[in-house]
């Protein structure tokens, strides 16, 4: 590793001055593609199912030749638990990971530990010192350890705790494993003194010929200056930062190719500050509402998506690897979408880089599901805490459109009041893309869904779920369910689906069969055709069949919810041709 030369050379054995400190729940941004040290591999383990442990004291060097027996048991990282030990598999309680680690440190840098996300709540400790704490299972935090990291041996050590609390988000229950965990990759980044801990970088939005700005420093940045360059559009731009360590730029590209699902253009931008630099790829293109259409790049697109967990495509828990990505979103592609929705929590940097590389627009969302505790305080915080760490975290990444705040949330005051606040909050953060959530269609009048739900007032976009032929009425009755949508902006048909266990032959009024599934696409296709004119977008639930503990039935289900469109081990059903042939008649005529 370069960055291990660099500081052997460098290496001088007195410990820095006090950095600034990132504060709890501040992201690093662009984390992968820093200098640093991974820390993924085996880490050894020690089981705390009543969750005490004194962890700052497990991070205590160990005198030479001790062992500690109480950790003798290895997990990878990344990885969830549940699915490397049998005895894990429904485990909800606290590991302790720990892992140790020799370092060249470098006086002239200062480290940061990030975390790709760990499910639900991590405690991190270094070499006998408490570092920081976080909640919530999607979404990256990073804290700086430049005075806690020593030169020579580290011991590491993180209690990650994923027992499920009415407070948390998502609540009690929900209908996906709770995987525990250090689900994502561990990177010990090295930055300079000053540098780039945040930016922005995008199409302007005033004036779309232009490409505009920002960056965040870091560290000592009085009078320092940032470069900005774009080496495929002979860009370069020097420009000095205000006081509070932030620096705007715009610049004039020429010939600029935009990113689309047909050409998923991405240019390699780079800034730098002194002697420290963050390099991207980043594609520019618009994305808005006009007369309830939504426009990419000012033209009218029809999102023919599908809904996706965060999973291993060939079964064995949450995905770990960027292949795994790309076999998720190429059957993706197969079945002929240009949009995926990635439910129900923030997916990884990775999977949202994989898809925005293949040409996938992306829905992201936070896992406010369900029967969340609206009234209370605390959930709010940490919904919004995951909503800021989820924009910060993909700002610049083109394949995200949407920002969804919810999903199946029944109307109230409190609720109204809560989501209110998390779309502002969005807004605030990004005022560009468009805001959406998944409504569930309830209400029916006179055999009309009617959709009136006041999320809709707030919203750029409305996400309807409605499961025709599977909760409710017979599939051949579908085509005749008429909608009233009580708003004039985009509808995204954002779940409808059918059970069945691949391989299970039958009649097609057999519930559970591929035939019944097969019919349920047929016959919902048949009431978009008839009754749905308006739609913009529709995402089927779901690609892979996924691990559920809701879903005991023993002979069918298995802990698997069965409505994916293939089998946990990637075979398709009968239902995804039917779903195909469609897209690829809208992809023929404009919808
Ligand atoms: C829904 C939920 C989704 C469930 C699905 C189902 O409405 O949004 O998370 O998995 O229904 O299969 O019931």
């Amino acid at each position: 590793r370069t960055n291990t030369m660099v500081a052997l050379l460098f290496a001088l054995f007195f410990s820095i001055g006090s950095a600034d400190v990132l504060a709890e729940g501040i992201v690093l941004q662009n984390a992968e593609n820093r200098e640093g040290f991974v820390l993924d591999g085996l880490w050894n383990v020690r089981l705390a199912p009543f969750r005490g442990g004194n962890g700052k004291g497990m991070s205590k060097p160990m005198k030479p030749g001790a062992k500690d027996e109480s950790f003798v048991d290895r997990l990878a990282v990344p990885g969830d638990w549940n699915t490397q030990a049998e005895k894990l598999y429904y485990y909800e309680g606290s590991v302790f990971y720990k892992r140790n680690f020799k370092w060249k440190k470098n006086s002239a840098k200062r480290y940061i530990l990030h975390f790709g996300a760990a499910n639900y709540e991590a405690e991190v400790f270094l070499n006998g010192n408490t570092i920081g704490t976080h909640k919530g299972g999607f979404t990256p935090f990073d804290f700086e350890v430049t005075d806690e990291l020593l030169n020579g041996d580290n011991t590491l050590v993180v209690k990650v705790t994923n027992q499920r609390k009415k407070e948390s988000i998502p609540t009690i229950r929900f209908d996906w494993w709770n995987y525990g965990g250090l689900t994502r990759s561990v990177k010990l980044v090295e930055v300079g003194e000053t540098f780039i801990s945040d930016y922005s970088v995008a199409l302007d939005q005033n004036d779309k010929r232009m490409i505009s700005g920002w960056t965040q420093l870091d560290g000592k940045y009085q009078g320092k200056e940032v470069t900005v360059e774009i080496p495929e559009l002979k860009i370069k731009k020097s420009v000095t930062v205000s006081d509070n360590g932030k620096a705007e730029f715009i610049v004039k590209p020429k010939r600029l190719e935009l990113w689309s699902p047909e050409t998923p253009k991405l240019y390699t931008v780079r800034l730098t500050v002194g002697d420290d630099k963050v390099e991207d790829k980043i594609g520019f293109r618009s994305i808005e509402t006009k007369n309830g259409d939504i426009l990419l790049n000012g033209k009218k697109v029809f999102l023919r998506g599908i809904n996706l967990h965060e999973e291993a495509p060939m079964g064995g828990g949450r995905l770990t690897t960027a292949e795994e990505c790309r076999t998720l979103l190429g059957w993706a592609k197969e079945l002929g979408c240009n949009f995926v929705r990635l439910a129900h929590y923030p997916h990884s940097e990775m999977m949202v880089r994989e898809a925005e590389r293949m040409g996938l627009m992306v829905w992201a969302e936070i896992p406010v599901y369900w029967k969340i505790d609206f009234e209370n305080e605390t959930a709010y915080a940490n919904a919004e805490q995951m909503l800021v760490e989820m924009v910060q975290r993909d700002r610049n990444r083109a394949s995200v459109i949407l920002w969804s705040v919810a999903n199946e949330t029944r109307e109230s005051e409190a609720r109204q009041r809560f989501l209110g606040n998390l779309l502002k909050k969005t807004k605030e953060l990004d005022p560009v893309r468009l805001t959406t959530a998944a409504l569930e269609a309830f209400k029916e009048v006179d055999g009309v869904r009617v959709i009136d739900d006041p999320l809709g007032d707030l919203v750029d976009v409305l996400g309807v779920n409605c499961y025709c032929g599977w909760y409710f009425r017979k599939p051949t009755e579908c085509p005749e369910l008429g909608w009233e949508i009580k708003f004039d902006k985009p509808v995204i048909f954002s779940e409808f689906g059918a059970g069945a266990l691949q391989g299970h032959y039958g009649d097609k009024s057999e519930k559970w069969t591929e035939e019944y599934q097969e019919e349920v696409y047929r016959q919902n296709i048949g009431m978009i055709k008839e009754q749905m004119p308006f739609l913009d977008g529709m995402t089927p639930w779901i690609l892979v069949d996924f691990r559920s503990p809701i879903r005991p039935n023993r002979v069918i289900q298995n802990d698997y919810n069965r409505k994916g469109l293939l089998s946990e081990k990637g075979v398709r059903k009968k239902a995804f041709y039917v779903l195909q042939k469609f897209y690829q008649e809208l992809e023929e005529k404009a919808f």
